[in-house]
């Protein structure tokens, strides 16, 4: 099934809330629907976005206006390589992280300025914004915790350490999470918030209500 213009659905929040899992759940459930669908992510969506993923999360320490700026450039690259031609060609994007998360990181974690975090993401998008962002609502203890269960072997020690991210402070974690808290808030028509707690279907079930509900309005 083709959409005149293609619908753009973003996942956000914190770090282990499930993004990934959902992203294949959703896309299992459109493709089930007749939907053709491009299962993407930032950063990472693109062979230079690849490059700059390392450098992102594995990388030395960057400088938090440079890193915003690395952010942008994967953003730009993704836009227009990946993203635009899926949403021309009718098909329903699902993104595993965008704008709202250089908000949430980069802003609210990092302490950059949000309006001008706000231009920086106008100009890598060329003003594109998701039709629909589903925020997985996890307190951040109980994300660290899932995400930190992926990097560990089940004999004990992590078999891959955390990317930057993960390794920083709690403190930082409360403050992007009310990051998200607060982007909600103030855009109710296009960020919906999904309980991220119980199994990976319930949640599942959850996203399926709304984003149905977006197909059903055309
Ligand atoms: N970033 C990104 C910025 O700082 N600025 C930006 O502008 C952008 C775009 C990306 C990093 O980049 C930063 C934010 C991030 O730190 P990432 O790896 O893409 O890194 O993002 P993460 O959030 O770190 O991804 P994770 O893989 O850690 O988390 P997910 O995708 O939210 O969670 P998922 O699905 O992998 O699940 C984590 C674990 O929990 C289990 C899964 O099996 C897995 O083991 N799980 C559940 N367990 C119990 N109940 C459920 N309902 C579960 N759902 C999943």
């Amino acid at each position: 099934m083709q959409l005149r213009s293609g619908l753009f659905i973003t996942l956000e929040g914190g770090e282990g809330v499930g993004k990934t899992t959902q992203q294949a759940l959703l896309a299992g459930r459109l493709q089930k629907e007749g939907y053709t669908c491009l299962c993407t992510r930032e950063p990472g969506g693109t062979v230079l976005g690849q490059k700059l993923r390392a450098l992102l999360l594995h990388g030395d320490p960057i400088e938090p206006l440079a890193e915003l700026l690395l952010y942008a450039a994967d953003r730009a690259e993704h836009v227009q390589t990946r993203i635009h031609p899926a949403l021309a060609a009718g098909q329903v994007v699902v993104c595993d992280r965008f704008t709202d998360s250089t908000l949430a990181y980069q802003g609210y974690g990092r302490g950059l300025d949000l309006n001008l975090i706000r231009q920086v993401n106008q100009l890598a998008t060329g003003n594109l914004q998701p039709h629909l962002t589903l925020w997985l609502d996890l307190p951040p203890q109980l994300g660290l915790k899932r995400a930190c269960s992926r990097t560990t072997s089940p004999a004990g020690p992590a078999s891959l350490p955390g990317d930057r991210m993960e390794q920083a402070h709690l403190s930082f974690h409360q403050r992007l999470y009310q990051g998200f808290q607060e982007l909600a808030a103030a855009e109710p028509q296009r960020i919906v918030r999904i309980d991220a707690q119980g199994s990976p279907q319930e949640v599942a079930e959850r996203i399926w209500a709304v984003v149905k509900s977006r197909l059903a309005q055309g």
